[in-house]
């Protein structure tokens, strides 16, 4: 099995090529979740463990947001590989403590991966990192707490601190961090969203008035036709399998567009049944659609043509609950199809075979991921799929709509409960009302402002409630100097990870109770909510003993660090809501639209699904009070000659920055990561040869560019000048100016690069002269990223 040491890094001449896999799951998953299980958590602590992960009296996975099964028809094992990785990561019997921090010095440390620093164990007690000083050391709660108040209540201006959330964050967390950052005075508040379904949150509120899916699981289970798009559930969402192979059972057709043939959408051999685990499995895609990266929206507008001349089209609908359809029809009249076949990459007859399958469907489910927002044009293609999906009326009625599949597992909760720096005015009044102070209106820093404004100098305090922002956030080096200005950086955080190590001048690390942990603050025996991509709320509650004595969960965290800063400076409990989480509930039950009688509705078995007015009833709070279609330009994104488009993805064994393992098995890559999958044709068009070592170069509008160095050439069944390469090593390439526009999400999957033979033969020795980001964006001077592992 792909698995090193502990105290072994990454050591990229042991990769090894295999080649892809044709199915999902199967017995090799079993094998692999059990044996990491049992490894890193030991035989009794895995028993205990899973049987409660994702049951109802249990905890909630730490994985993915995808949904649980109604109570009745949940499996003895409700989890997938993934879950079983999630868990033990944070299960694992491996502990960082003080002696940890006293024998690696930062310096150190900052020359291992995210995969050696996170295969160190759990964080056992809050550290300091003084002004000066090479090493954490250990610091009291108290003294932690006094030294984040004097920071903050130093400030010439709230705005001058950023409070960063990552989506594993409890509903009652997140519901008092954004009460304090508000009652402190800011809107400061990014969040891993703006990196993730950002384009998707604004896309929707345009067009169908929220962000949020239009489905439940059920109508997965009972659609005509599912479409997904950019999309890796076999990877990132493996639970989602089980539903599809239900949909299936039920006469569903399943279309794949990715420009990978991912293992996941090929076959599914589900674990829970003799076929899964004896035989050839379930046959999921009917039809793969392998689109050129970007080239999704000419697609869609492409299907949606035929659509129209076909005259496949939900009259009704469209007449009495849209708005627009004229001009898009128009629009769609007008498409030039060059421009399609060009885009997409794409034979004419294979968007007719899509589009045959869409004309015959009466209940189609729109399914989509990373694939489709992490672009420049991500909200275009959001708002795309929904007209799609509008021309036919496939919104608001049973086993159809829109899914836009959340990845942290309270990703959708956090939002929920007012993590967002551009919050709407309605619930800072309820805010105001609740809590009878004002909040402040300025809308704050998102993800990509927040480098900006630490770059500038006019952020000074970073507060990172869970992730991993430097190393999650593109444009490495450029995040990297920005978060070194700061005054403080505070990371709650399980296990050590990048952001520890790029600290500002002074820095904290707190370390948080874990989900799968018994949370007894103030003295009882507390529980916490969380919300799926579904809409579905449901309670979690971790059965295990905690990693150490001295943690804190992260609502006694934040209520402590909001007594500490404003004392009684506001009317807010906060002892009352650390010491009672159902407290912060019932005040989430007043306040966060659609949670009436929260506490009263997260008591039923399996909990409670939160209003969704397009789902519920056609109902669209747009600007017209309709769904509205959208006209948006058919475009080619130009790759000028000899280069390819990158889209940076996840592997089978990591989860984000979290690197689990070495093994992307349905890929067939191992035991390393710094590959470049690109397909055969290319590869010989650019003069280069397979398991050659090439420096991957991407060039920008301003005339900079960046570099990563030392990755090995991968054959790969990509689509015609198209390559990728895995996320976060790659993030250093993508600049912070390429973002979404109309969500400032990072274009993290449409990178104009070059390969070019690596520049160092031999592992590099110390980062070169000359690749230290440049303060300035006006100096488009090369940038070099080197790994840190390719440092020593
Ligand atoms: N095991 C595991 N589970 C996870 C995560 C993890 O890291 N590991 N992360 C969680 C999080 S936070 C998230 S957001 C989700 C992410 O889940 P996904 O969105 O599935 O994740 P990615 O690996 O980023 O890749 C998405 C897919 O998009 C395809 N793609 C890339 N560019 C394009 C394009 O232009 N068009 C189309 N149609 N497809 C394209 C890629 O080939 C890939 O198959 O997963 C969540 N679950
Ligand atoms: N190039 C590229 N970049 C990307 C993406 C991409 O596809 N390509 N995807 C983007 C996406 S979709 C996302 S969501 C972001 C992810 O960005 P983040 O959410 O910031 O990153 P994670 O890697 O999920 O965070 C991992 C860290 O969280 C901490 N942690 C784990 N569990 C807990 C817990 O229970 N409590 C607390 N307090 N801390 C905990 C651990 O210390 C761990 O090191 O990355 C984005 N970046
Ligand atoms: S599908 Fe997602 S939520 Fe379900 S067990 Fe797997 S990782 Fe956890
Ligand atoms: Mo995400």
């Amino acid at each position: 099995m792909s698995r090193r040491a502990p105290q072994e890094d990454i050591d990229e001449s042991e990769l090894s090529v295999t080649g892809r896999e044709d199915h999902a799951a199967g017995p090799t998953a079993v094998a692999v979740s059990m044996k990491r299980a049992v490894e890193g958590m030991g035989t009794r602590r895995t028993a205990q463990t899973l049987l409660r992960l994702n049951q109802v009296d249990g905890f909630d996975c730490q994985g993915c947001a995808w949904p649980d099964p109604a109570p009745e028809h949940r499996h003895t094992a409700e989890f997938c590989e993934n879950g079983v990785k999630a868990v033990t990561d944070e299960v694992t019997l491996r502990r960082v403590g003080r002696e940890f921090f006293a024998a690696h010095s930062i310096e150190e440390l900052a020359g291992r991966t995210d995969y050696w620093l996170g295969q160190q164990g759990r964080i056992t007690e809050p550290m300091v990192l003084r002004a000066g000083g090479t090493h954490y050391e250990p610091i009291s709660w108290d003294d932690a707490f006094a030294l984040l108040a004097s920071h903050l209540n130093g400030l010439a201006s709230p705005d001058e601190a950023v409070f960063y959330t990552s989506g594993k964050v409890s509903n009652e967390a997140a519901f008092v961090f954004q009460l304090f950052v508000r009652a402190y005075g800011t809107n400061n508040l990014p969040d891993c969203s703006n990196m993730c379904h950002e384009s998707t949150s604004v896309g929707l509120a345009e067009v169908i008035g929220i962000g949020k899916a239009s489905v439940t699981l059920d109508d997965v289970h009972h659609a005509e036709l599912i479409v997904i798009a950019g999309q890796n559930p076999g990877t990132n969402h493996p639970r989602m399998l089980s539903a599809l192979e239900i949909a299936k059972k039920n006469g569903a057709r399943i279309i794949d567009i990715n420009p990978l043939r991912e293992a996941g959408l090929t076959r599914f051999k589900n674990p829970q049944t003799v076929k899964g685990m004896a035989g050839r499995g379930t046959v999921m895609a009917d039809l793969h659609l392998r689109v050129r990266i970007n080239g999704d929206l000419a697609l869609f507008q492409a299907i949606a043509s035929l659509l129209l001349e076909w005259d496949e089209l939900d009259r009704d609908f469209i007449e009495q609950h849209s708005h627009g359809f004229e001009a898009y029809a128009e629009h769609l009249r007008a498409l030039d199809w060059d421009v399609v076949l060009a885009a997409t990459g794409l034979e004419r007859e294979e968007i007719h075979q899509a589009a045959r399958m869409i004309a015959g469907s009466r209940k189609t489910v729109y399914c989509w991921a990373m694939g489709i927002v992490q672009h420049q044009n991500g909200v275009a293609n959001v708002k795309e799929i929904s007209n799609l999906a509008f021309l036919q009326g496939n919104i608001g009625k049973p086993g159809a709509g829109l899914f836009p599949v959340r990845g942290h597992s309270n990703v959708q909760g956090d939002r929920t409960m007012g993590i967002w720096e551009r919050p709407p005015a309605h619930f800072l009044d309820a805010l105001r009302d609740e809590f009878g102070f004002e909040p402040p209106r300025k809308h704050g820093y998102d993800s990509v402002a927040t480098v900006k404004a630490f770059r500038d100098g006019k952020a000074k305090v970073f507060f990172g409630l869970g992730g991993n922002f430097v190393a999650a956030m593109s444009d490495t080096l450029v995040t990297e100097d920005a978060l070194r200005k700061a005054d403080l950086t505070v990371q709650v955080s399980t296990k050590p990870n990048r952001s520890h190590v790029v600290h500002g001048r002074e820095a904290l690390i707190l370390p948080p109770l874990g989900r799968s942990e018994r949370d007894l603050t103030g003295g009882r025996r507390q529980r916490v909510t969380v919300e799926d991509s579904v809409c579905s709320v449901h309670t979690s509650q971790g059965p295990l003993e905690p990693a150490s004595d001295h943690l804190r969960s992260e609502v006694d965290i934040v209520c402590t660090m909001a007594l500490a800063t404003l004392g009684d400076r506001h009317a807010i409990p906060w002892r009352e809501f650390r010491d009672d989480y159902g407290q912060i509930r019932r005040r989430i039950g007043r306040m966060v639209p659609g949670c009436a009688g929260y506490e009263e509705k997260v008591d039923q078995p399996g909990g409670f699904v939160l209003p969704h007015a397009p789902r519920d009833s056609r109902t669209f709070e747009t600007d017209t009070g309709r769904a509205n279609f959208t006209v948006s330009p058919t475009e080619v994104l130009h790759v000028p000659e000899g280069r390819l488009l990158l889209q940076t993805m996840r592997s089978h064994d990591q989860f984000n920055t979290v690197i689990y393992g070495l093994d992307d098995r349905y890929r067939g890559i191992k035991d390393g990561r710094q590959v470049v999958l690109v397909n055969p044709r290319d590869i010989e068009a650019l003069g280069l040869r397979e398991g050659q070592h090439v420096d991957i170069i991407s060039e920008w509008d301003d005339g900079s560019t960046r570099s990563v160095v030392q990755f090995r050439v991968v054959a790969y069944d990509t689509p015609r000048g198209c390559a990728a390469a895995y996320y976060p090593e790659t993030n250093a390439l993508v600049s912070l100016d390429s973002k979404a526009v109309g969500s400032n999400q990072p274009a993290y999957k449409s990178v104009v690069v070059r390969l070019v033979p690596s520049t160092l033969d031999e592992p590099a020795r110390g980062r070169p002269e000359g690749t230290v980001a440049h303060e300035s964006p006006d100096t488009p001077e090369p940038q070099r990223y080197v790994a840190p592992h390719q440092l020593s």
